[in-house]
């Protein structure tokens, strides 16, 4: 039995769109034919995933008539009925369509945002039609070129306005449902408009109904913005926000790849993995483990499952490297949380007590300052279990 192959309690899914790219960029045509999301589902399935994910339109083309649409939802979930796969995410295609060309909720046109707000409602009732607990927002069009054409605080209102209303929407509904919203510094737009999953864990504070609003943080995404990934993570986790998460990989310094999991910064790919997986201890997270990327163009089909196996079967390794890493004794010893009897309870909260106390005491910077803290076996260590030499 291979210790690395997915398990749907993995929870690893794909969107119809990752799988289903047909290797077309700026600078080329598509390279493989266009498949049909049943046939996705049906390979997915023979992979090993748990759940398919997707835009509105990568299952009902834009102007499909209502029967048409129904036919394609029910011919879907067939389909996953068939081969035993769940939608966990679902999300609007808000910029492929030149209607979105300025943006979608914050275009200067009330016309086009209308048109999103509207085709985002029918988006939500397809996603929890198909299963969807989970309701994602990329603004790839919410952004700029030419800055003078909005004041941004005024986009930001608008995005406010617009989520604050499709949350509205769907409690009115009584859709068991969450959103998650997706930060990106560029591309297609010169500049995005809450660029970071930072400014999005903003965003939902300043919200109407902000439990029901977390994040969909994607590895690509932060680092471009030469953010470490892990943080972000981990900040959006400590803040009970990380609903949903985008895996794959990037350069440094390049446009959004999407590449494979785990396919360039091996070190950083390990750390998110020991964070998700909570190896040292910490909390799980329970969502989905989201694949977010694609084949290179160089690759026919063939190319598009190993692309979907290798992505679910790195992380698995990495998952068991990081729980050999914190079961390791020295490991163990070398991050163990220093604990002081004195200084802990003086500085847990503040009182004038405390402070007199504090200040009281005889502080020695130069030892302080002297003191080697052990990084350096420390990261070795991690590099040889992350390199398989131990463990
Ligand atoms: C791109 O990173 C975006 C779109 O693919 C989609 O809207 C979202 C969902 O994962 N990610
Ligand atoms: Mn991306
Ligand atoms: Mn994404």
């Amino acid at each position: 039995m291979d210790p690395f192959a997915p398990t749907p309690e993995d929870r690893f899914s794909f969107g119809l769109w990752t799988v289903g790219n047909p290797g077309r960029d700026p600078f080329g045509e598509a390279v493989r034919p266009v498949a049909k999301p049943t046939h996705l589902v049906q390979k997915l399935a023979e992979c090993g995933a748990f759940g398919v994910n997707l835009h509105d339109n990568d299952l009902v083309p834009m102007g499909a008539s209502a029967s048409e649409r129904d036919l394609l939802v029910r011919e879907f979930q067939v389909a996953l009925k068939d081969h035993g796969l769940v939608v966990p995410m679902a999300t609007t295609n808000l910029f492929s369509h030149p209607a979105f060309k300025d943006g979608a909720f914050t275009a200067n046109d009330p016309r086009v945002r209308a048109f999103a707000v509207k085709k985002s409602m029918d988006a939500i009732d397809l996603g929890v039609e198909l299963g969807a607990k989970i309701y994602v927002f990329w603004g790839g069009r919410e952004g700029t070129e030419a800055d003078a054409c909005r004041d941004p605080r005024t986009a930001v209102a608008r995005m406010r306005e617009a989520l604050n209303y499709l949350c509205e929407y769907v409690r009115d509904q009584r859709y068991e449902l969450c959103f998650a919203l997706e930060a990106k510094p560029n591309e297609p737009r010169g500049d995005m408009y809450f660029p970071t999953t930072g400014h999005m864990l903003h965003l939902i504070s300043t919200l109407d109904h902000p439990e029901m609003v977390g994040v969909n943080p994607e590895v690509a995404h932060e680092n471009m913005s030469g953010l470490s990934f892990v943080h972000a993570v981990a900040q959006a986790m400590e803040a009970d926000k990380l609903f949903h998460i985008d895996l794959n990989a990037q350069k440094i310094g390049r446009y959004d790849q999407d590449l494979r999991f785990g396919s360039e910064d091996l070190k950083q790919a390990f750390l998110l993995v020991r964070l998700l997986e909570g190896t040292s201890g910490t909390p799980r997270y329970q969502g989905p483990r989201h694949f977010d990327s694609h084949a290179y163009r160089t690759e026919d089909e063939a190319g598009v499952w190993e692309f979907a196996r290798g992505s679910m079967r790195t992380y698995k390794i990495l998952k068991a490297r990081a729980q050999a890493f914190d079961a390791d004794k020295e490991v163990r010893g070398l991050i163990a949380e220093r604990k002081d009897a004195l200084l802990d309870p003086l500085m847990a909260r503040y009182s004038a007590a405390n402070a007199r106390a504090l200040r009281g005491l005889t502080h020695d910077p130069a030892a302080l300052g002297s003191a080697g803290l052990g990084y350096e076996r420390l990261d070795q260590r991690m590099i040889e279990f992350l390199m398989g030499v131990h463990g």
